[in-house]
């Protein structure tokens, strides 16, 4: 994954990184930090107490974990398989996928009637990695797939399509290790993943499925270049990136772990390149403000707002000062959202990077400072800016004067600061920043203090206070600014006003954004459709009419060494000539980032074939904005930022017709694997419950598997000793720690519908949840049970029926309102995405339905169509059995009768002399003699009433009935 633009983020805040394509890596979900190094003792392990606390978790050492999880593993495929398959899945799932592929049946047709209300619904595309499918993708893709299922039913025209993010970087490491061409490598997995999908019985339109690399679609991908190029929103800079001289190559922000490369571990410099850039920051205000009209969820809203992070204050210059304290021409500007604090400004700060730089620094400090220079350029900037690190800085041997108090201050090179944000230097106020009140702290510098709280309360010393307040200490008559007992807020006013009038300064506006870097020294990426003529080096784009410029063939995909990326090799495809000027010119060797093709792809699935437009303007209307977006909750910021900024760029050029892409978007959460329990042991290996473990410097622990474990009460005990308390956790499935669930595995034992209704059924759809197979055994018998219910059971030589058992009878009411409130709720929680609770409402249904004698065709018919977006092999199967010779997919998905949705019955409260006895429950408007009956038979009542003379009855329907016993009667009676 190529990620090296987002370096130059100077303060990301905690941004998710992991591109679409890694999803699932096993890299990214690493289990633990590298430095983990635990001494262990076998079989269990044995760590330091205070390296448990510091990771709040109970790390193991990677080997050791996949050493023991294979371990119970081991043991668990040894028993024996107890599943038996509750209905034929086997048989029906792979003949209905067939019936789909032959008919073409969720085909969405090209020229579809328009005059039809249209739903849109996209997953984030898939890389094709060669693990293939993870559990956690079939997760957005039934809910999708139950989305487009239900909205087909309910005459919507439905485009749900699917493709590959293809290009990338494992398959060309792949193919760097093994020779094999990555386009080999990558349509391998293209094949497993489309038949991985397919087995899972996704209605997806594969007559629209697109690949990123295809040049048919990269044409387009190089076209939108072009125009973003051709106004000025691509550009070339020089910019720094990750080199790595032993590997002689660039590597990407994940491919550098604490400054050494992970393959081979060797030192890893930040050295500028020419580069090309997009220029998002053009759009960083429309990225912003558009928003807010968009249904997503708040908290991705939020971490653009932060990644955009759009901030208010001031440019205000510095002069720098020659030996004897005079002023030079030389100015230093720094930017502040502070102003009111500038006369605390003791000291000034400028990047290790500052262009500036080697001008001001003094020869004395000249060797230290280079030095410094040096080992910043190693630190990422993440590094640089954690709050947590000390800070660390050397003195330049220069001052500047500041403006407001007049005083000369030392110049300072530190690399808490940023060459890429705002100017790359700053006024350091220490009195009123953390970071500044840290470094001047260790450095001795001065802190002055210039804003009190609000309250006039003191300003405790050795704090910095970093909130508005009232400004002292900040006078100046000479240069006549006087900002003393004004609010920050008036004060930042009033410096700004005066630096703009003496010259010294501008408010301004600044973005954490970057410019996007859109180069990588890769091969399998989309070439950059642009020439340099060999005589000037001018950069001239290929002509519109010459695309797709296609990748060309390479044997060698190793790095040169020099920097230069791997298509450099392509000696015969670099050479080329100008076709306006007829000059020899060489082709831009380096390659397109994979965000490139998952920008705009949700455009090309509107026209997938369009040799003449990236989108026919009409489908392109109809069919956009994209109504219904899942993916993971990773892609929140960059790849929604980027696919943003192009729609921006094409709405601006007339290519589309919405300012938005995509209107609704939701994050499915993470699955996590099945729960892991472990016991702890004292050094003796004797058991000790875990809430004690902490008292022990030092402990063991050992794996348990899941059968000696036994719930009491919140926590999991063993089951031979329930005072040993263990410690239950999930993990991230990854390939490391052997957790991971194969989705294949999981639908040749138990189907493809079980999987959807267990995935559906884990919990609410964006909340995280872990992997449990008991979990499928309890929806795959439910699926069990409604084919006995409307098939039958097994014939005794374990064949099952043919055919049916519903009848023709009509349904009662009972079973009416049974089936009405069932369509209700399933239909307000699709609606809702609460996939859950429809389910939990079918399976009520269910419960009900085994009570009655009959299985009338009508009500069976109705809750077949509502099963059938979330199980649609079984739906297919039985509503064929049901005797319609067409698929279920176009039918009408059911509408809920209100009539049917009333509570039907009522708790009667039931009194025996004015005093409550019991209730009763009855029909609503049932008369007084029927609720007197009922009252008769209760168990309860019955004690009270039987064989009891009754004087009177007073009954007010829907509220009491009141039963008066003849006393007298009653004592006569009882001494007969
Ligand atoms: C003086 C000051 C006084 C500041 C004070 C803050 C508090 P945001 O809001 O994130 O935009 N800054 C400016 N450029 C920087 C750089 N390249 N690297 C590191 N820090 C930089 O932050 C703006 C503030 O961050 C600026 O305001 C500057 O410190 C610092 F009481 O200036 B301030």
């Amino acid at each position: 994954m190529n990620l090296t633009h987002t370096k130059l983020q100077p303060f990301p805040h905690s941004p998710p990184l992991t591109h679409p394509t890694f999803l699932f890596s096993s890299r990214s979900l690493l289990p633990f930090p590298r430095n983990l190094k635990p001494a262990h003792v076998s079989p269990s392990f044995l760590y330091k107490k205070h390296t448990l606390l510091r990771y709040g978790c109970f790390g193991v050492s990677r080997s050791r974990t996949r050493s023991s999880i294979s371990e119970v593993e081991e043991e668990q495929k040894q028993k024996p398989v107890l599943v038996k398959r509750a209905y034929p899945f086997d048989e029906i799932e792979p003949q209905w996928q067939r019936y789909w592929e032959q008919n073409r049946t969720f085909r969405t047709p090209n020229d579809v009637d328009t005059s039809k209300p249209k739903f849109y619904v996209l997953d984030m595309f898939p890389y094709p990695s060669g693990a293939g499918l993870h559990v956690g993708h079939p997760l957005g893709y039934t809910a999708t797939d139950i989305l487009a299922r239900f909205k087909r039913m309910q005459g919507y025209n439905v485009l749900h399509p699917m493709g590959w993010d293809a290009f990338g970087l494992p398959a060309e490491q792949y193919a760097i290790e093994t020779g094999t061409h990555p386009k080999l490598t990558t349509l391998r997995n293209i094949n497993r993943f489309r038949s991985q999908l397919k087995s899972l019985g996704f209605s997806y339109d594969w007559d629209r499925e697109i690949s990123t690399i295809e040049p048919e679609y990269y044409k387009w991908t190089q076209w939108i270049f072009l125009q973003l190029l051709k106004r000025g929103l691509a550009y070339q800079a020089e910019v720094p990136v990750n080199w790595c001289p032993a590997l002689g190559t660039v590597l990407a922000n994940e491919e550098v772990v604490d400054g050494v490369s992970e393959r081979g571990g060797h030192p890893v410099i930040r050295k500028p390149m020419r580069q090309w850039m997009l220029k998002i920051t053009a759009y960083a205000d429309r990225l912003l403000e558009d928003l807010d009209e968009l249904d997503w969820p708040e908290s991705i809203k939020e971490m653009q707002r932060n990644w955009i992070g759009r901030s208010e204050g001031a440019e205000v210059e510095f002069c720098v000062l020659d030996s004897d304290g005079m002023e030079t021409d030389m100015k230093i500007t720094v930017y502040t959202t502070r102003p009111d604090t500038i006369f605390g400004a003791t000291y000034l700060v400028v990047a290790p990077e500052y262009t500036l730089l080697s001008s001001i620094v003094s020869t004395e400090q000249r060797e230290s400072v280079e030095g410094y220079q040096d080992i910043a350029s190693r630190k990422s900037d993440l590094e640089r800016t954690e709050l947590q690190k000390e800070k660390t800085g050397v003195f330049s041997g220069c001052y500047a004067k500041n403006p407001t108090s007049g005083e000369p201050i030392p110049i300072w090179v530190a690399d808490y600061v940023l060459g890429s944000y705002g100017t790359g230097a700053i006024m350091a106020v220490p009195a009123h920043d953390a970071r500044d009140h840290e470094f001047a702290s260790k450095f001795n510098i001065p802190i002055k203090w210039v804003v009190t709280p609000n309250n006039g309360s003191c300003v405790e010393s050795g704090k910095p206070y970093s909130g508005e307040g009232i400004i002292v200490n900040s006078s100046n008559l000479k240069v006549g600014l006087d900002i003393n007992g004004l609010s920050s807020k008036e004060a930042a006013y009033r410096v700004i006003e005066w630096a703009e009038k003496v010259g010294k300064g501008k408010k301004k506006v600044n973005y954490k954004l970057r410019d996007w870097l859109f180069a990588r020294q890769r091969y399998w990426g989309e070439p950059i459709p642009v020439i340099f003529l060999e005589d000037s080096g001018e950069s001239l784009p290929v002509l519109e009419s010459e695309l797709p410029l296609t990748l060309p063939e390479l044997d060698d995909f190793t790095p040169s060494g020099t920097g230069e990326p791997p298509l450099s090799k392509a000696v015969s495809w670099i050479k080329t000539i100008d076709p306006s000027s007829g000059k020899p010119a060489t082709r831009e060797t380096n390659t397109m980032p994979q965000w490139a093709g998952s920008c705009w792809y949700y455009l090309r699935f509107m026209d997938p074939k369009n040799s003449n437009e990236l989108v026919d303007k009409e489908k392109e209307k109809y069919w956009s904005p994209v109504d219904v977006y899942v993916g993971g909750a990773e892609h929140a910021v960059l790849h929604l930022l980027y696919s943003r900024f192009w729609h921006k760029v094409l709405y601006d050029i007339g290519v589309v017709s919405t300012k938005e892409p995509f209107k609704c978007v939701i994050n499915q959460g993470i699955i996590l694997g099945e729960v892991q329990y472990t016991a702890c042991k004292d050094t003796d290996g004797n058991y000790i419950s875990a809430d004690s473990a902490d008292d022990l410097g030092e402990y063991l622990q050992e794996i348990i598997p899941e059968e000696r474990v036994v719930k009491s009460g919140e926590f999991f005990v063993l089951k031979d000793n329930p005072n040993i308390r263990l410690i239950a956790r999930a993990h991230k499935m990854s390939k490391s720690r052997g957790n991971v669930v194969n989705p294949d595995d999981v639908v040749s034992e138990y189907g493809a519908d079980s999987l959807r209704l267990y995935e559906m059924f884990m919990g609410p759809f964006r909340d995280s949840k872990t992997w449990n197979t008991s979990g499928i055994e309890g929806v795959h018998r439910f699926l069990g049970r409604t084919w006995r219910l409307i098939v039958g059971s097994p014939s005794h030589h374990g064949a099952f029926r043919d055919g049916t058992l519903v009848t023709d009878e009509e349904p009662t009411t009972e079973q009416l309102r049974a089936l009405h409130k069932c369509i209700a709720k399933v239909t307000e929680e699709i609606e809702g995405t609460r996939f859950n609770t429809g389910i939990s409402a079918m399976m009520e249904f269910i419960n009900a339905a085994y009570k009655w004698d009959k299985q009338p065709k009508a009500i069976i018919e109705a809750f077949v169509l509502l099963l059938s977006p979330y199980a649609p092999h079984m739906a297919e199967e039985l509503w064929s059995r049901l005797g319609h010779p067409d698929s279920i997919a176009y039918e009408a998905f059911p509408k809920a009768d209100p009539a049917y949705l009333k509570e039907s019955t009522a708790v009667l409260p039931v009194q025996i002399n004015g005093k409550t006895r019991g209730t009763i429950q009855v029909e609503k408007g049932c008369s007084e003699e029927d609720a007197f009956t009922l009252a008769s038979q209760d168990e309860k009542l019955s004690k009270y009433l039987n064989g009891k003379p009754i004087k009177k009855r007073i009954f007010v329907p829907g509220k009491i009935l009141n039963v008066i016993l003849d006393r007298q009667n009653v004592k006569a009676g009882s001494i007969q």
